[in-house]
């Protein structure tokens, strides 16, 4: 009932709101999986639809990302736990010409909670910018993230670069427009539709 309140506030735009019903349910023992994905990630599901239909526009969008982070913040050290020995180690970012960085932050906290040692690059990350990252930490894992279908194909090009360079990084692409069939098109090795999928990609990438 309380994570409907947090969906809606976050609705409202009302960050402090947010803030605190999250912080609510923590205390009340609520499922943290719960919390985040009937109430932050639905809300941000619903702001979408209303941005599509032309009810909300992008300081609406802004504004509901900003209490959907504020929230994800406060959920963040109970996402996190289970940390265990350095499974491996991963460059995070969104592709250049995206600044959308919400699913690509999630995504990065939950890797780390799983015991990946995670490097997060950024939004508008061009492919050099993935490379020398990948080469300076020796990185097993270069994880992307695009929201944009004009986005998209930047991907293929740190896809290409890896291959035409001999680097053995293995590949992760995900966000909502991309697709498994796409992942295959473009050579990544593994299409990823969450964050608790990049977990089961890049461990079987590191076993
Ligand atoms: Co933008 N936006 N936006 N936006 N925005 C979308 C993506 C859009 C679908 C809205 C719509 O039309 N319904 C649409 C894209 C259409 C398309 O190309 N298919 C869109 C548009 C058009 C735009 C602009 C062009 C609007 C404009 O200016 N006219 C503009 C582009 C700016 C740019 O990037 N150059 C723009 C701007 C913005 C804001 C800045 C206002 C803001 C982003 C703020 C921020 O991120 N800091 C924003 C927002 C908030 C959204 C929506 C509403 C929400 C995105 C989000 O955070 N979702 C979005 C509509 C939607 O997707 N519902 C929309 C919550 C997040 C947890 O989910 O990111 O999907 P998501 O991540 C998931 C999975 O996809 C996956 O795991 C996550 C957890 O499950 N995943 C990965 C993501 N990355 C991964 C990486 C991995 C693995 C899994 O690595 C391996």
């Amino acid at each position: 009932m309380s994570v409907e309140k947090i969906f809606d506030a976050v609705l409202d735009f009302e960050e402090d709101d947010v803030v605190a019903l999250v912080k609510k349910e923590i205390t009340a023992g609520t499922d943290v999986a719960k919390i985040l994905n009937e109430g932050l990630i639905g809300a941000m599901d619903e702001v979408g639809k209303q941005f599509s239909a032309g009810i909300l526009f992008v300081p609406e969008m802004l504004m509901a990302a900003q209490a959907m982070k504020a929230g994800l913040d406060e959920l963040k050290p109970h996402l996190a736990k289970g940390a265990s020995a350095t499974r491996g180690t991963v460059i995070i970012g969104t592709v250049k010409g995206d600044l959308h960085d919400i699913g690509k932050n999630l995504v990065a906290m939950i890797m780390e909670g799983a015991g990946f040692e995670v490097f997060d690059v950024g939004m508008d990350v061009d492919v050099e910018k993935f490379l020398s990252a990948a080469k300076e930490k020796n990185a097993n894992i270069i994880a992307m993230s695009a929201l944009l279908t004009t986005t998209m194909p930047a991907m293929e090009e740190v896809v290409k670069a890896i291959r035409a360079q001999g680097l053995s990084i293995k590949t992760l692409v995900g966000g909502a427009p991309v697709t498994p069939a796409f992942a295959q098109k473009i050579g990544a090795d593994a299409y990823c539709e969450d964050a608790p999928a990049a977990v089961e990609a890049a461990r079987s990438f590191v076993a």
